[in-house]
């Protein structure tokens, strides 16, 4: 059984490898991409995300959504991605024509259309577009299978010492979807820390030799330059990319049970993401929360669907 998802994402360096292991996984099958202003505003990540699609071959409606955050002024991240959101690598024009929905509507679209509890979502910005199709069409929350976002930490924060950027940036969006009644689980950053692009792996994506694995080199090595001066980091750690694999296959990490609630109106905590492990709240359970991460797994995968996708004709074409 594949696993279906819907990628709603801000690309973003990981973001775009997010997608290209979505594509070219045998064990998922992607079913729509749908983008949110975020890393970059909306219509440089929709822009990256068509760009993505023409390097790694894929043809999937492809819908942009929200403009900004649900209440906050909006946050965006060119320290880390550049101004266009993917600096780095050459972007290819797009392939693929931009679906004429909102992503909102796409999302209800695909959902709807599927059998009840055979869709997961996949979140890897800012959570408005999530937040504003439960409010569009409640009917979604019982018929999506899980949400699996990249969102939060139960340590610490990136753009806060307590709250992480995709949280952070849309705080009151991330609440509505963690307390409503749909499975849950958050990968946040203290999972996706442990998910560095290692000298190592960027040397197994480069001997692959395809048009696709040197953009892929290229996307590693400025996310790489960027984390090392910004964040002291020796590698890119690759957020976006561990919910993919873990539908792919659930032994790429480890989770956990906990109460889960946004932080809205704290004076210096603002979008954190206040984990209980314990039951101190008195709270019900209402997310799987990603702990440990398989490495070798995650990397192992992610180059085996680098190399998948290069092999197609129209791939090893450009
Ligand atoms: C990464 C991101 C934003 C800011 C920083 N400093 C680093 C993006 C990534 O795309 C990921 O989805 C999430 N937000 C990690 O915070
Ligand atoms: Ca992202």
């Amino acid at each position: 059984m594949t696993e279906r998802l819907i990628l709603d994402c801000d690309p973003g360096h990981d973001d775009a490898l997010a997608m290209i292991l979505a594509a070219g996984d045998p064990r998922v099958e992607l079913l729509a991409v749908t983008t949110c202003a975020g890393n970059q505003t909306l219509p440089k990540v929709t822009r990256n995300a068509l760009a993505v699609c023409a390097v790694a071959g894929i043809d999937v409606p492809v819908a942009a959504g929200s403009v900004g955050p649900l209440v906050r002024p909006q946050m965006v991240a060119p320290e880390i991605h550049g101004e266009s959101g993917l600096d780095g690598p050459v972007l290819p024009e797009a392939t693929l024509e931009l679906d004429p929905r909102h992503a909102v509507d796409l999302i209800i679209d695909v959902v709807l259309a599927a059998e009840p509890g055979t869709v997961t979502l996949v979140p890897t910005g800012p959570l408005t577009n999530i937040a504003l199709a439960m409010r569009k069409e409640p009917a979604i929350v019982e018929r999506v299978k899980r949400v699996v976002l990249m969102g939060g930490s139960y340590t610490r924060g990136n753009k806060t010492p307590t709250a992480e950027f995709n949280i952070a940036a849309d705080p009151e969006a991330a609440q509505a979807v963690f307390s409503a009644p749909w499975p849950v689980t958050m990968v946040g950053l203290d999972l996706t820390h442990q998910a560095t692009a290692d000298t190592d792996v960027v040397d197994r994506i480069k001997a692959i030799g395809s048009p696709l694995s040197s953009f892929v080199v290229d996307v590693l090595e400025f996310f790489g330059s960027t984390y090392r001066e910004q964040q002291g980091f020796d590698a890119p750690p690759v957020h976006d990319l561990c919910c993919v694999a873990w539908l792919g296959d659930p032994e790429v990490f480890t989770t956990r049970e906990a109460f889960v609630a946004v932080e809205l109106t704290g004076t210096w905590t603002n979008g954190m993401t206040v984990t209980d492990f314990s039951g101190l709240l008195g709270q019900p359970v209402n997310t799987d929360v990603a702990i440990t991460l398989d490495k070798q797994r995650l990397w192992d995968m992610t180059v085996d669907a680098i190399a998948a996708l290069s092999a197609q004709p129209e791939v090893a074409a450009r």
